[in-house]
């Protein structure tokens, strides 16, 4: 068999339905390989960032290993970013770059890096492949590595004259290994810190979105009548209008959910680790941290559980729940009242009907009319602040944000991937006028996919989370500031349908028309970022 034909024989019996990516002339054995694959479809993307956010969406949403491809060089480094997002951000994928012929070459270096050690820090794995008996060792070896907590980036470099080989070695079978389980001791350790505390409190991070622990965690919520938060990568594990629910902690001090945390004794941090930006804040006098999680927590100057509970998330709480006796003394008065409080607040500004639209009243127009299961796919910018806070969050992953790379161009991507999933779904990307610009030509491959996806634009013809933080930083407001295409244009020309928000009462009749309308519909919503300031007052007063 020819080495290319085995290599994507290897990715079938991995389960692999997509390969997203842009080819070069040295993929072009693979490339003729997959084209005879009953199995994998390929998605040919604009950009190899956009092909690898997808391929890391998918492996996000999946658990299983998303696989992008790109030609050595310019296309492998292309990857970089999208290989980075994977990686601290826990998403499974394999990327595969071409390279010239390994055993003789006529090149010179032309378009030549080393590109195994460019991937090398920021991959779990990243091998080139030296002989095409390797090669059904090495994918499974890649796909294992991938997908095994905590999941990440792989790469696999497959050299021209290695694809054309003739190779004859049987596949590795994919074999189902479970989880291993928290220890007896750690188990009862931790229900004896949670029975002794006087005020605990739960924290839901990254990792039990990743893992079906939503019903268990559910279950643990309401058994145990603990209150609880989310980190922003944990929004909607547990639905977000539960009555025990008291906020995201979308900053990591001085959110009005850190009034509550303040005054814990204990925090149950479930499945966060130090990639997320911080929670919250760690001090030697402070609260004390169970760390449940699939591996251990590294120390950090701000982290530094005091036990950890390590195995699988979803079979801790169980072991937990199953021990644990909800207390009397147990005291969450002043939880509830800070949830009242940061409600009345949060809730506030909904109805503030300006235009440009003002941040509160557009996350409360896309709640309105996004179904429970609908996604909302976030790229990076000062928007995702509001959403963390004011979005809640009703299902598992229905909010796509990246709080560990927090990489702009991620937003359009991660929601076409997002739709692939979830097909029968509503998906909408929301991105800035920044973020959007950076991988606006993946309209074009939405639109020729045949998909059905709203993508908001807010416009404020800036970098607006910079200019935030440059006002809160007592900086000049300088160099932030730019001109923009008209965007209705602009996906008009890509074949898309363009629209532009004219007054704050447009935005819930046209983001709903639009949800429910064949096509990709781009919605350009200028915004008033005029009281983003909002967000870092840290002169409020938490109730008392
Ligand atoms: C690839 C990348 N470059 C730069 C940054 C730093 N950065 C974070 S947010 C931001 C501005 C985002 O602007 P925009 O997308 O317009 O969103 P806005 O905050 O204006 O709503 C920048 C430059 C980043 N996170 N990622
Ligand atoms: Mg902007």
């Amino acid at each position: 068999m020819k080495a290319s034909d085995l290599f994507i024989k290897a990715l079938e019996a991995e389960g692999v339905e997509y390969i997203f990516g842009i080819p070069g002339e040295e993929n072009l054995d693979l490339l003729d390989s997959l084209r005879k694959s009953e199995k994998i479809k390929l998605i040919l993307n604009r950009h190899e960032s956009a092909a690898g956010f997808m391929a890391a969406t998918y492996g996000r949403l999946t658990g299983k290993t998303g696989v992008c491809l790109a030609t050595l060089g310019p296309g492998a480094t292309n990857f970089v970013t999208a290989a980075a997002y994977a990686q601290l951000g826990a998403m499974p994928i394999l990327m595969i770059t071409g390279q010239k012929p390994i055993k003789t070459s006529k090149q010179g270096q032309f378009q030549i890096i080393d590109v195994v050690e460019t991937m090398q820090p920021i991959t779990k794995y990243a091998r080139q492949i030296v002989s095409g008996n390797n090669i059904a060792s090495m994918v499974r070896e890649a796909f294992r590595l991938a997908e095994e907590e905590r999941p990440g980036a792989v790469h696999l470099e497959l050299p021209e004259d290695i694809a054309a080989e003739s190779v004859d070695t049987p596949l590795f079978p994919k074999d189902r290994i479970r989880r291993p389980i928290a220890e007896d001791k750690a188990i009862l350790q931790a229900v004896e810190m949670i029975e002794a505390a006087s005020r605990p409190l739960i924290l839901i991070g990254a990792g039990s979105n990743r893992k079906r622990t939503s019903r268990i965690l559910s279950q643990f919520v309401a058994r145990m009548g603990i209150p609880f938060f989310s980190t922003q990568m944990g929004k909607g594990v547990v639905d977000e209008r539960h009555p025990l629910y008291l906020g995201n902690a979308a900053l990591s001090a001085n959110d009005y959910v850190h009034c509550a945390v303040e005054r814990s004794d204990l925090i149950i941090n479930v499945g966060h680790d130090v990639v997320e930006k911080p929670p919250f804040f760690m001090r030697h006098d402070g609260f004390r941290v169970i760390h449940v999680n699939f591996s251990s927590a590294s120390v950090d100057p701000v982290y530094f559980p005091q036990l950890e509970v390590i195995g699988d998330i979803g079979n801790s709480m169980w072991q937990i729940m199953q021990k644990l006796k909800p207390q009397e003394k147990w005291d969450f008065t002043y939880h509830a009242k800070v949830k009242t409080w940061a409600e009345e607040l949060l809730r506030a500004d909904e109805n503030d009907d300006g235009f440009p639209v003002k941040p509160p009243h557009l996350v409360a127009a896309v709640r309105e009319v996004m179904p429970d299961n609908g996604i909302i796919a976030l790229d990076n910018g000062v928007y995702k602040i509001w959403f963390a806070l004011n979005y809640p969050a009703h299902a598992p992953n229905t909010v796509l944000l990246d709080n560990a790379l927090a990489t702009m161009g991620a937003g359009l991507p991660s929601a076409m991937a997002a739709l692939l999933v979830n097909p029968d779904e509503k998906v909408m990307a929301i991105c800035g006028d920044g973020g959007f610009m950076m991988n606006s030509q993946e309209l074009l491959t939405a639109v020729r996919l045949g998909m059905n996806l709203v993508v908001i634009v807010l416009r404020d013809d800036a970098y607006g989370m910079i200019k935030w933080k440059q006002r809160a930083g007592g900086f000049e407001n300088w160099g932030l500031d730019y001109n923009n295409p008209d965007f209705v244009k602009l996906a008009e020309s890509y074949g898309a349908f363009g629209h532009r928000v004219e007054s704050a009462k447009d935005l819930v009749p046209l983001m709903s028309k639009c949800l429910h309308a064949e096509g990709v519909h781009l919605i350009e919503i200028p915004v008033d970022y005029s009281e983003n300031h909002k967000l870092l007052d840290d002169d409020f007063v938490c109730p008392l």
